[in-house]
């Protein structure tokens, strides 16, 4: 247990309705008691816990008024940290937070470091450490989706499914062990046999949940899509359509957009995290360049593109760099203003894109946006994805280990197809274990942990 109390603003800063700052730690009720008078005339203690209490935060020292505040204060063990818990609500807004953190520092608290609150419920053993990490998760999730997954982990179901496969891994170790110390217990044979069935077993289980990471990033994340093409053919102008608001600048210059913009939009419950890029072409203006740059630096870490060109004008060797360039890669071709006279022919543009599929727009006119939508549904998503009962990876530390752990396992059964030694089999069994240990936290060391939290929000 943790011996000192920390305090900090819970809230975002700003204006708001309220502002919540939280103590948690030994001495928060008696802190709170110091600074709290209530309208009638009771002790805060007076109160029974985890109600909310009407009254003043006071300046103890000169008994001036600070904010009028609802209070309401909980006893450890039953709080988010486990520990003895103190909320006050008071006005939102920069300054009665401000102030009422300041008197409860003055009067022993300690600042909270970032994500201190969670990291003490992990500490304390309320959570694991999958779980703390699915709180971050959801206060940082930019789609529903995204914040359903990682309250499902947050009840643990990563983690039960995770405990499950260690406690085969613990079995197995533990068959070894006894046939290692009583060899004459077990015949070899049959050993090497029930080894194997539960590798493969805790495999198939590993990769399960591998192989729902795409999906989970994408839901986290959003779908990294980059609008790619030369100045001028329509690419701020079908950003601006998807996301059905002005949001890029539109001109009849090419060279308008030099920038990369990124804004977040949800297409048929798929968020995507939408770049309009700079115009592809080489150009002296300095500026530019650097636009032109970016655009092919986001291209390399797109899930999609969509590559737009004008029918109205003729193949370019900018366009031809741009079918270059998309060429191994995931990727939706438009042929926009169609409402014109057209000069390029689909079929001349399909011979150099074989395997993409294209469409037919004139965002001017709003054609073809719905079917470039249904497009990116279909593509990436055939069926729906249930977030409520599968466990979804949406958290690359936990991938990363998943496919260490993976590659354990996997050892570990090569080794048993050659019959080799059994403490040798058990070293890639026990690191299975480990891997999967540091995505719950069993097996987590200290600075990995403090690492983790570094990430997290002020206040939570
Ligand atoms: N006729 C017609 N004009 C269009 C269509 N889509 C876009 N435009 C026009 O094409 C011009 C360029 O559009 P933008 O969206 O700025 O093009 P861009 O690809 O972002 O250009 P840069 O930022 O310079 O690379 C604007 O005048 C648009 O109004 C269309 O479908 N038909
Ligand atoms: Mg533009």
């Amino acid at each position: 247990m943790v011996e000192d109390t920390i305090a900090a603003i819970a809230t975002a800063p700003g204006e708001a309705g309220i502002g919540i700052v939280r103590i948690s730690g030994p001495d928060s009720i008696y802190i709170a008691e110091k600074i709290f008078k209530s309208k009638v005339s009771k002790e805060l203690k007076d109160y029974p816990q985890r109600r909310l209490i009407y009254g003043y935060i006071i300046n103890p020292y000169d008994g001036k008024k600070i904010d009028e505040v609802l209070i309401s204060y909980m006893k450890a063990p039953y709080t988010y940290t486990t520990e003895d818990v103190v909320e006050i609500n008071c006005h939102g807004g920069m300054i009665a937070v401000k102030r009422i953190l300041e008197i409860v520092l003055k009067n022993g608290a300690r600042l909270a470091d970032r994500g201190e609150f969670t990291k003490r419920a992990f500490l304390n053993g309320r959570i694991d450490l999958s779980q703390a990490e699915a709180v971050m998760n959801m206060i940082s999730a930019k789609t529903d989706k995204g914040f359903d997954i990682s309250l499902n982990q947050l009840e643990g179901g990563l983690s039960k499914e995770v405990n499950s496969v260690q406690d085969i891994l613990i079995e197995m170790m533990a068959h070894i062990e006894a046939s290692i110390d009583f060899p004459e217990d077990d015949v070899e044979n049959v050993l090497y046999e029930k080894i194997m069935e539960k590798a493969n077993i805790v495999l198939k289980r590993i990769r399960k949940m591998i192989d729902t990471s795409d999906a989970g990033r994408i839901i986290q994340d959003g779908l990294k899509t980059v609008i790619l093409g030369k100045p001028n053919v329509g690419k701020s102008s079908l950003m601006n359509a998807m996301l059905r608001e002005n949001r890029a600048i539109v001109t009849d210059i090419p060279g308008t957009t030099r920038d990369i913009i990124e804004e977040y939009i949800n297409i048929n419950g798929i968020p995507l995290k939408i770049i309009d890029t700079a115009g592809i072409r080489s150009t002296e203006d300095l500026v530019e360049k650097m636009g032109v740059e970016r655009a092919k630096e986001n291209l390399n870490m797109a899930d999609l593109v969509i590559a737009v060109f004008d029918v109205s004008q003729k193949l370019t060797d900018e366009d031809r760099e741009i079918i270059k360039l998309i060429k191994n890669k995931k990727a939706i071709v438009i042929l926009n203003k169609t409402d014109l006279p057209e000069v390029i022919k689909e079929k001349e543009l399909k011979e150099h894109l074989s395997d993409k599929v294209v469409i037919n727009t004139s965002i001017l006119k709003g054609n073809g946006i719905d079917k470039l939508e249904d497009t990116i549904k279909d593509m990436f998503f055939s069926g729906d994805i249930k977030v409520e009962d599968e466990i979804i990876i949406n958290n690359i530390r936990h991938k990363d280990l998943l496919v260490k752990a993976e590659k354990d396992i996997s050892e570990a059964i090569e080794s048993i197809e050659l019959n080799m030694p059994l403490d040798c089999i058990e070293v890639d069994i026990k690191s299975c274990w480990e891997n999967l240990g540091m995505i719950n936290g069993e097996t987590v060391t200290e600075d990995i942990i403090d690492r983790i939290f570094q990430d997290f929000c002020i206040g939570k």
